[in-house]
């Protein structure tokens, strides 16, 4: 529909307002192949789940948020080449149809924007203002990183892999590139992934081929993925250095921290949501059913409690079948509400090393990891 100069207009008039205000409320609006979703930026797409996208324990496509950087790239998946060079004997150049006759294995894992909540921190953070819904969890298909980087073979002294997708830097904006380290790579379930949710990965989460990364925050998910480079040392570009960073000690609210007190984020917090019944909900009288869901980074997650009397008692909830690292765990509670008035249902879950949430999460100056313990207020009616 616009041509590229119209929209690579747009993108620059983005550019210049940044860093973003808060949005006052996040519009609905369709994209295609999308159910109206919550719009931070139309170009490039910047959209955030509907919060009922986590009734399911895997997200569905058409409700699975987007995050862009810069314009999406043409995409040709019949010439697509996955390249890898830097610190290897053997450099490759491997089609779709070489990487589709390798082992494919299928890895379920949230995926996880950093800045997930930022909207909630006080004093509020510049940049998106994500609420709950920059996150989803899919069935990731695909071909194990390690198996390509056995086929390159890597040298001795590498540290990490680079990738890069084929989206271009515009204007101030550079590439997008992040390294992961050669131990996160090497794990069975770092993937190159040719499908999500048992479909070919859409074009708008990355298609043909995007990298997974479980447990790690969503930034090291290169999509578009047509080049990867061992190296040595980590990749000091932008994405890597100062973005996607946090304060190596808590700081006070709304300071600033300099470059030499920030570190490189990798794993994701442990972190909980009431699904059902939303924020706000009036509900007629008797027992009501409240589900949410959970999750930990590279983690499982062991319990979920709930309190209904803000934070002074809690519950075990009831937690799904379905239990695997970095991936939702669905829970359930049955909550008997003790009169007609306000209540206020509150979520605290506990992964595999013990880490639960905070009743407030850190405040640190780019608004990553948001994970305080959840709440949502109920009216009881009868
Ligand atoms: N090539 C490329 N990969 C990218 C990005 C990008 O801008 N370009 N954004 C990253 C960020 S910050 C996030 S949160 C996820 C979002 O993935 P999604 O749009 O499929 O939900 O992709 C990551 N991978
Ligand atoms: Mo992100």
């Amino acid at each position: 529909m616009n041509s590229w100069a119209a929209t690579r207009k747009d993108f620059l008039r983005l550019l210049a307002a940044m860093p973003m205000a808060p949005l006052a409320g996040a519009q609905s609006l369709t994209v295609p192949g999308k159910r109206p979703m919550l719009v931070h930026n139309d170009f490039p797409e910047v959209l955030e789940s509907p919060l009922e996208a986590f009734e399911t324990w895997l997200t569905p496509l058409d409700a699975f948020f987007v995050r862009q950087h810069l314009p999406r790239p043409k995409v040709d998946p019949g010439s697509w080449k996955l390249t890898v060079d830097g610190l290897v004997d053997m450099p490759l150049s491997l089609s779709l149809a070489q990487l589709k006759a390798m082992p494919m294995y299928t890895v379920p894992a949230v995926l996880e924007c950093t800045g997930n909540g930022r909207g909630y921190f006080k004093p509020a953070v510049p940049g998106l203002q994500w609420k709950k819904g920059g996150m989803g969890n899919a069935e990731w298909r695909g071909v194990k990183l390690a198996d390509i980087l056995a086929q390159a073979k890597v040298k001795p002294g590498a540290g990490f892999v680079d990738a890069d997708g084929a989206d271009k830097g515009v204007a101030k904006t550079p590439d997008y590139i992040r390294s992961i380290s050669l131990k996160k790579a090497l794990l069975p379930d770092t993937i190159v992934a040719l499908e999500m949710n048992g479909q070919p990965v859409p074009e708008i989460h990355g298609g043909p081929l995007r990298l997974v990364v479980p447990g790690w925050n969503g930034a090291n998910w290169i999509k578009w993925l047509n080049k990867l480079t061992v190296a040595a040392q980590m990749n000091n570009g932008f994405y890597m250095n100062p973005a996607y960073r946090y304060p190596k000690r808590p700081v006070p609210p709304g300071t600033a921290v300099k470059p030499e007190d920030l570190a490189v984020l990798e794993t994701m917090p442990v972190k909980s949501f009431i699904v059902s019944p939303a924020d706000g909900y009036k509900h007629p009288s008797g027992a009501l059913e409240v589900r949410g869901i959970a999750w930990a980074g590279e983690r499982k997650i062991m319990k979920v409690e709930v309190s209904t009397d803000r934070g002074i008692t809690w519950s075990t909830a009831q937690l799904g079948k379905e239990n695997f690292d970095s991936s939702f765990r669905m829970f359930r509670y049955s909550w008997k509400p003790s009169g007609p008035g306000y209540h206020l249902l509150m979520s605290r879950a506990t992964d595999s090393k013990g880490a639960t949430q905070p009743i407030d999460a850190a405040w640190n100056p780019s608004g990553y990891l948001w994970n305080s313990i959840d709440r949502v207020g109920v009216v009881v009616e009868g």
